[in-house]
């Protein structure tokens, strides 16, 4: 039985996290979240002064997933869309955060200062949006809002509803 992959991406804080894991485990997809998985591996070229974080070894972490990603059923999780190759995506959801809702959810990460507002100024520029509109084909990249438990909820119901549609598509 094939299955689709699936690329949940935006600013950090606005929930692919959450969504990711609670599709996965609604649906027995494998949830992958990149930053993990360069984490255990140490996926890294150095380290960014500027924005306080490691620089991601993209080549690393393309060649680590590569295999899962060809058999296909996989949601994968990132705040960057564009170094992932385009065909491993057969639809990519950016989610999107009201600024009021992000602030709380960043400053109770512990972000502040700097660090706080790029990520604020990132989703009011909606650059993760137009990032992967440039990086995939414009008719598989869909924004879901994320502001509420309630959102969550009809973002499962869509979700789940577009892989059955898919699955009886392509099997
Ligand atoms: P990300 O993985 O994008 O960094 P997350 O899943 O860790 O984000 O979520 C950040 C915080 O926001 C976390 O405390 C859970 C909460 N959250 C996520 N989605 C939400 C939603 N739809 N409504 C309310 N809170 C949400």
């Amino acid at each position: 039985m094939r299955r689709p992959n699936l690329l949940l991406t935006g600013t950090p804080g606005v929930g692919k996290t959450t969504l990711g894991k609670e599709l996965a485990s609604r649906t027995g997809m494998i949830y992958i979240n990149v930053g993990d998985v360069a984490k255990e591996g140490e996926l890294y070229e150095g380290f960014d002064e500027e924005y306080d974080c490691p620089i991601l070894d993209e080549d690393r972490v393309i060649d680590e997933l590569e295999d899962k990603m060809s058999e296909g059923g996989v949601i994968v999780d990132y705040h960057g869309c564009d170094f992932f190759p385009e065909r491993w995506f057969h639809i990519v959801f950016v989610l999107r955060t009201e600024n009021s809702f992000l602030y709380d959810r960043l400053e109770s990460r512990g972000y502040k200062g700097k660090k706080l507002q790029d990520n604020l100024q990132c989703e009011i520029f909606q650059t993760l949006y137009e990032e992967a509109m440039l990086s995939y084909r414009e008719e598989i990249v869909h924004q879901l809002p994320s502001n509420t438990p309630e959102d969550l909820e009809r973002n499962l119901d869509q979700i789940m509803q577009w892989i059955e549609q898919w699955m009886k598509d392509n099997n």
